[in-house]
């Protein structure tokens, strides 16, 4: 079993409408973590979520480049670029946390993606690598030191959390049956050798 302290946050990762059975970018049994993800919120005492929020038109969606098709990939100004059906549209219900999370102690809902021109599957840096979500800076001020991670998707947006939560000098724990993947061709593989060499621990939730 754990210790948890009050420098320990538990960062619930884009548990959205969107990414689960019904929703556009629907994630295998992504509403499965669900119910874990509320008994695990029930042991911190401080609790940060995410949310994708994408404008209309945003350079992640195939429909905003014609002749594209939705899982595959582009070269865009910053590098690859996955192309996903449209999701997670600012105000739209795809787009709301899951109405079965319960964390009503949450202290952030930190909001990514926002920008039309760049995606951001992390918590820290959108996918240019350069433009911070300001989650670092928060984390820094309020003294939270070590994040456990879960939620959605494992080989996309907490993947990316923790490898870049990481490279900023916080310590990252992946929960691994609170996640659910994607799971494009070797994503899942892929995303298991980055973060073992990036010494990002995994856990299961019954280990808090
Ligand atoms: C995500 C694909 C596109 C995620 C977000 O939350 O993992 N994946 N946008
Ligand atoms: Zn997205």
């Amino acid at each position: 079993m754990l210790t948890l302290t009050p420098q320990d946050a538990l960062l619930v990762i884009d548990v959205q409408n969107d990414f689960c059975p019904g929703g556009s970018l629907a994630v295998t049994d992504g509403d499965q973590v669900v119910p874990l993800i509320n008994r695990l919120a029930a042991h911190f005492e401080h609790v940060l979520c995410t949310q994708d929020w994408h404008p209309a038109g945003h350079i992640s969606f195939a429909s905003a480049h014609p002749g594209t098709q939705p899982f595959t990939t582009i070269e865009v100004a910053y590098g690859p670029q996955t192309l996903w059906p449209d999701h997670c549209v600012q105000g739209t219900p795809g787009a709301d946390l899951h109405p079965g999370l319960h964390l009503p102690h949450a202290e952030l809902i930190l909001r990514k993606g926002f920008r039309r021109e760049i995606d951001s599957y992390s918590a820290f840096l959108e996918d240019d690598h350069a433009t911070p979500t300001g989650l670092a800076s928060y984390l820094r001020e309020r003294g939270l030191k070590r994040l456990f991670i879960c939620g959605l998707a494992y080989d996309f947006c907490v993947r990316a959390s923790a490898i870049d939560g990481t490279e900023a000098g916080f310590e990252c724990i992946v929960i691994e049956d609170a996640t659910r993947a994607v799971d494009l061709p070797g994503s899942v593989e892929e995303t298991q050798r980055v973060l073992r060499s990036s010494h990002v621990a995994h856990i299961f939730s019954s280990d808090i």
